[in-house]
């Protein structure tokens, strides 16, 4: 939630089409294709346990009332010999943004709690230009400050927020300073417990974004719910003169729509199509969609595909598919740290297309926003989720009011991607009545702000002797009746999982969320020995067995593509804080599930072809 400086930390819950009017500013949609230059680069940081440079000696922050210059967003230099600070930017060490800090210095590997970094810039800034200064992510709460002002606050570790600096620029030499705290607390998206690293700091992209006053702040161009005959969506006009003629064309198609926005910037778009090359895996075709409105003009490669059910089937473009999926992290397991840049994206959707994947679970969070556009490009189908994940505090408020907003974010962000096709709005969420309702309301929301996607949950099982039986009241309000299920690893093992069945009474495509075995590769014994190669491919195969003996299975995305690091994971010598259920290790190796795994993935695309 992006909170500007000054405002009350309640905003009100954002349900409209076009994204909420944000703490910060309204995200602008494709950020990257407008004018910018790049804060990306080296960042001094000052590590702040018990964070000094927020507080004064009686816990009362600095940044509340005008107590003195010991604020380190102040980022101030003694000027006389005489003068008293107790910190230094420049004398401090410094490190990579985008990155965690986690993976660039060993004091920060464990560290959870407070870091101050600091950038310093040039602008330009001109008359009758808009400026946005944008961060993709910084996990988990920001404190942002530009030339010693605070602009706001932002709290959710996998969303992009931005605030509006336009007149807060220097011509000249400007600083940015970001207090990031990856602390974590029971009320808030994530909670405490998870099993994944908990990467501090300014993880993805920063960037000051120009464009002109009156300005294109987003939209959406996709094909209308099931209808390859048309494309609808919006465009919002925002800043100066929001009531604008704005043109949709899409040069190659030969499609172009002249549409009038209302007083509040907003024009509904619907263009119906002759002739398309439908995005799919098969042939991910991308086109040029053009958008002018007044002054401003932005381009974006959009692809256009339907997805739906239809009783248990997944229909493509009105075809019946299976997901070939497989679930990923945002971590690179070779160098430590989160994903850095499009290379280490690449690295890791290449090892699921050599699966002969055709879709991937982007676990358990907003993955970034250059993960969807490779997906777009590369051919895989997407899952796309937010971190409501296990015990979360579902009667509180603000802790609903927080997933929704890292929801609403994320749909925002992501709803021009032909890839993404299920919105997921959690991970093993433990049933109950406040837990349905906070849910499905989750549910509305991303129903609400995209009728065109699926909307899902990785739902739990449970045993009923030897029936395996998804029943969950959220089920109702989800396209998908999927689920983890651990057959083999968290209850029974390899060879007995043979004897249970699954029991599911919903007319709806299964898809299963996780399933998976740890293994450290190399390590290799019979099928009978836990922690080895051979036990995780026997599991696996099992599993193939249980699975295709369900007559509605359309999918599945195993649990995971990679080893990856988790502080749950404390056995020394298998784990070390590795997750090994991964098909691919630490290393690089692929493990003999991987080859399993690809084995079925190949027989399936020879049943649906
Ligand atoms: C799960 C969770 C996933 C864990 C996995 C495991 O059910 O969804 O985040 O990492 O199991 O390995 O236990």
């Amino acid at each position: 939630i992006a909170q500007p400086a000054g405002q009350p930390a309640a905003a009100p819950v954002a349900q409209h089409e076009h994204g909420p009017a944000q703490g910060g500013a309204q995200l602008l949609q494709n950020v990257f294709a407008r004018s910018h230059v790049s804060l990306n680069g080296r960042w001094n940081y000052i590590i702040d346990p018990y964070e000094m440079g927020y507080y004064d000696y009686r816990h009362e922050p600095f940044d509340r009332s005008p107590k003195g210059p010991q604020g380190f967003y102040e980022d101030l230099q003694p000027k006389t010999k005489n003068d008293w600070v107790e910190y230094n930017f420049d004398l401090s060490p410094n490190m990579k943004v985008p990155g965690d800090w986690n993976s660039q210095a060993e004091k920060l590997s464990l560290y959870e709690g407070t870091v101050w970094l600091r950038q310093v810039f040039d602008a330009q800034p001109k008359e009758g230009k808009r400026y946005f200064l944008y961060f993709g992510a910084v996990n988990y709460e920001s404190h942002v400050y530009l030339n010693g002002k605070k602009l706001g606050t932002h709290k959710g570790g996998f969303t992009p927020f931005q605030f509006d600096v336009t007149g807060k620029l220097a011509k000249g030499r400007n600083f940015v300073v970001v207090k990031a705290d990856n602390t974590r607390r029971q009320d808030e998206i994530p909670t405490v417990n998870t099993d994944w690293w908990n990467y501090g700091g300014i993880t993805r992209d920063v960037l000051l974004a120009e464009v002109p006053d009156t300005y294109i702040a987003d939209y959406k161009v996709q094909l209308a719910k099931g209808d390859l005959k048309r494309i609808e969506g919006f465009v919002q006009v925002a800043g100066a003169q929001p009531a604008q003629t704005v043109t949709v064309e899409i040069p190659e198609a030969q499609l172009k729509t002249t549409v009038r926005t209302d007083a509040a910037g907003r024009a509904a778009i619907s263009i119906s199509v002759r002739s398309l090359r439908y995005w799919s895996p098969e042939d991910p075709k991308l086109y040029q969609v053009k958008i002018a409105a007044g002054p401003d003009s932005v381009a974006d490669r959009i692809g256009f595909r339907t997805i739906e059910t239809r009783g248990r089937d997944i229909l493509l473009n009105g075809k019946s598919i299976f997901l070939r999926g497989i679930s990923l992290h945002d971590e690179n397991p070779l160098i430590q740290g989160r994903l850095r840049g499009e290379g280490d994206m690449r690295m890791m959707l290449q090892w699921a297309k050599e699966l002969n994947a055709n879709y991937v679970r982007l676990a358990h969070y907003p993955h970034s926003e250059k993960m969807a556009r490779l997906a777009d490009e590369m051919g895989l189908l997407v899952w796309a989720e937010v971190p409501v994940y296990w015990t979360i505090s579902w009667q509180n408020a603000d802790t609903f009011r927080n997933a929704n907003q890292q929801l609403t974010d994320l749909v925002v962000r992501d709803r021009n991607r032909a890839s993404v096709i299920v919105w997921s709005i959690g991970n093993e969420t433990p049933v109950s009545e406040p837990r349905n309702v906070f849910m499905r309301k989750l549910a509305g929301t991303a129903r609400g702000l995209d009728d065109t996607r699926l909307v899902a949950a990785a739902l739990e099982v449970h045993r009923e002797g030897k029936e395996v039986v998804v029943q969950d009241p959220l089920a109702d309000a989800l396209d998908l009746a999927s689920f983890n299920e651990y057959a083999g690893w968290y209850w029974s093992n390899a060879k007995d999982m043979l004897t249970y069945r699954f029991r599911i009474d919903y007319d709806k495509p299964v898809v299963i969320t996780e399933l998976g075995a740890d293994a450290l590769a190399g390590y290799h014994a019979d099928a009978d020995t836990r922690w080895s190669e051979e036990y995780q491919e026997l599991l696996y195969q099992n599993q193939f067995k249980l699975l295709t003996a369900i007559p509605g299975l359309r999918g599945m995305t195993p649990w995971v593509l990679t080893d990856f690091r988790s502080p749950r994971r404390q056995h020394p010598y298998f784990q070390d804080f590795w997750n090994r259920k991964g098909l691919v290790s630490d290393t690089g190796q692929k493990k003999k599930a991987f080859h399993a795994l690809k084995a079925f993935y190949d027989g399936v695309q020879q049943q649906y072809a």
